[in-house]
Parts: C-alpha cells; sequence; structure tokens
C-alpha cells in the first residue's frame, strides 16, 4: 500500500487554493491536479505492507497527540524543479514549523522498521506537475494569506480510483493535543 502521512484542508482553504490554481492556469500550462487531492504531505512513507499500517497509524497518534495543532497559511505560488518541468505550488507557512514534527515521524519511522523517503521537508500543497514556468509571471499569482488550524492529520493511502486516477484517501486519523 503506497501511504503518507498528510493533512487534509477546510472548504474554505481548498476553495482558495483552487482560486490561485485557475488563475495560474491561464498562465502556466502544466497539469493541475483535482481540487479533491490537495493536501499538505507530512512525511512520505512509499509501498509499505498491510500489515504494517497499524504501526504506521501508532508512529502517527505517538507524534501529534502531544503537540498543539499548528496554525497554517497559505503563502507564495512557488515552483520545484527546473521552470521548464516543474511541480507548482503554495507554500504553506506553518507556527510553529512544520519540521520539528516531520523530523520525528520519520524518527518514529525509522525506529519501527518502516519505509520513508528522507529527502527536504518543505510543506506546500501541490497544484500542478509538468508545469512550465515563464519568468516573472509568479509575483502576479497573489491571493490572501488565509488561515486555519488542523484538529487532526491523517495516514492517507495513495491508489488509482476506478476511473484510473490517482485519488488520496484517509484511512486513520490522528488529533492534535487540544
Ligand atoms: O503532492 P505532494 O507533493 O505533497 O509528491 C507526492 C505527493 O505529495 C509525494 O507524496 C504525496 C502523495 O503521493 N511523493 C510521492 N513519491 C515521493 C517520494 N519518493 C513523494 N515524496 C517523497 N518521496
Amino acid at each position: 500500500m503506497r501511504l503518507f502521512f498528510g493533512l487534509s484542508l477546510p472548504d474554505s482553504i481548498r476553495r482558495e487554493a483552487q482560486r490561485r490554481a485557475g488563475a495560474a492556469a491561464l498562465l502556466i500550462p502544466g497539469r493541475y491536479g483535482s481540487a479533491e487531492n490537495y493536501h499538505i504531505t507530512l512525511a512520505f512513507l512509499g509501498d509499505v505492507p498491510a500489515e504494517r499500517v497499524g504501526d504506521a497509524s501508532g508512529v502517527l497518534t505517538k507524534c501529534i497527540s502531544d503537540m498543539p495543532a499548528p496554525r497554517l497559511t497559505l503563502g507564495d505560488t512557488a515552483f520545484f524543479g527546473r521552470a521548464q518541468n516543474a511541480i507548482l505550488i503554495l507554500d504553506v507557512i506553518s507556527d510553529p514549523p512544520l519540521a520539528a514534527l516531520h523530523d520525528s515521524l520519520v524518527r518514529g519511522l525509522d525506529a519501527k522498521g518502516l519505509c520513508f523517503s528522507p529527502g527536504p521537508f518543505s510543506p506546500h500543497i501541490t497544484l500542478a506537475r509538468h508545469a512550465a514556468v515563464p519568468e516573472d509571471c509568479l509575483h502576479t499569482l497573489t491571493g490572501p494569506a488565509v488561515s486555519f488550524v488542523p484538529e487532526r492529520a491523517h495516514l492517507f493511502l495513495s491508489a488509482r480510483n476506478e476511473a484510473g486516477q490517482i485519488a488520496y484517501t484517509p484511512i486513520f486519523d490522528a488529533y492534535f493535543a487540544r
């Protein structure tokens, strides 16, 4: 099972991200994802045997149940990779920063012998893949710095649905401290 830890978005934030994607699509060609799939990845596990889902869920619970929920704010439109074949994103600013949570999730996975992706971590919402970003256009793609405080995080399953499209489905929830 292809799994990752992440946060889902309230409808108001999802709509604003969709509006930002719509404005970007007028200037930036690319493969824009469905707003239903918008999320903030906390840590990517990769392929995990079904019998280890309980262990992965336990890592998520242990890492977030003592942590007060962060405040997350939509930031700039930006990209990862090369401008001609980029992943177009919305930056997400977190108070406190999410890097400590990412690190503790990765340490927890490692301690349980579960797989994870060791790369750099930068919280974001992916808007499009294979984007060709013209020079000097990102600064025009602004929007309000809307915020939210998630009450929980999810273990997501990434799998193709009946229509053959990738869908991200929460299969376990863990709650931040209140
Ligand atoms: O949409 P984002 O970028 O937040 O990019 C993939 C997506 O996150 C990321 O995991 C989420 C669900 O697929 N992802 C996929 N393969 C990855 C890998 N090998 C990966 N992240 C890190 N390493």
